[in-house]
């Protein structure tokens, strides 16, 4: 079990069973693969990281409690690519239902469901691809080149 503090933690696991909880501040937590059973970012703005590279993390695969209170989304190893559906942006966070997703052009996202462009945002000085659908929002880097986003009705 990796426990966060007070402050901005970054918790980083081993693979495998991995509980973390990141607690109060703007914590990352950081998975290697997609056998992890909770992970709870706690209150304010945390990210959950995909290290190493060619992890493709499908959502719809991991049952939705196991993933609570993240904000962000860093697909940051070299290839790696989520595939999420609406209900899977909504439940990140208790907080909003907005997803933002970091990465490179190297990264894909796949996102299943009706979603439309309704076009760039800017976070501090990164600006973001937004694509809607009802209330879910994902904000997508736009590093991640439009190719790399596949939206599937
Ligand atoms: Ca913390
Ligand atoms: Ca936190
Ligand atoms: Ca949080």
């Amino acid at each position: 079990m990796l426990i966060g503090g007070q402050g901005d933690d970054t918790l980083i696991g081993n693979g495998g069973p991995d509980v973390f909880y990141g607690g109060v501040g703007n914590d990352v937590l950081a998975i290697s693969d997609a056998d992890f059973r909770r992970i709870d970012g706690g209150s304010e703005d945390d990210t959950l990281r995909l290290d190493g590279d060619n992890f493709d993390l499908d959502l719809r695969n991991i049952s939705r409690n196991r993933i609570r209170n993240i904000e962000t989304l860093d697909l940051n190893g070299g290839n790696n690519s989520v595939t999420l559906d609406r209900l899977e942006v909504i439940g990140f966070s208790d907080r909003r239902n907005r997803l933002v997703v970091n990465g490179t052009d190297t990264n894909s996202l796949t996102a299943t469901g009706d979603w439309v462009s309704s076009g760039p945002a800017v976070i501090g000085d990164q600006t973001y691809n937004v694509y809607s659908s009802g209330p879910a929002q994902l904000w997508v880097h736009e590093e991640i080149s439009p190719e790399g986003v596949n939206l599937i009705g």
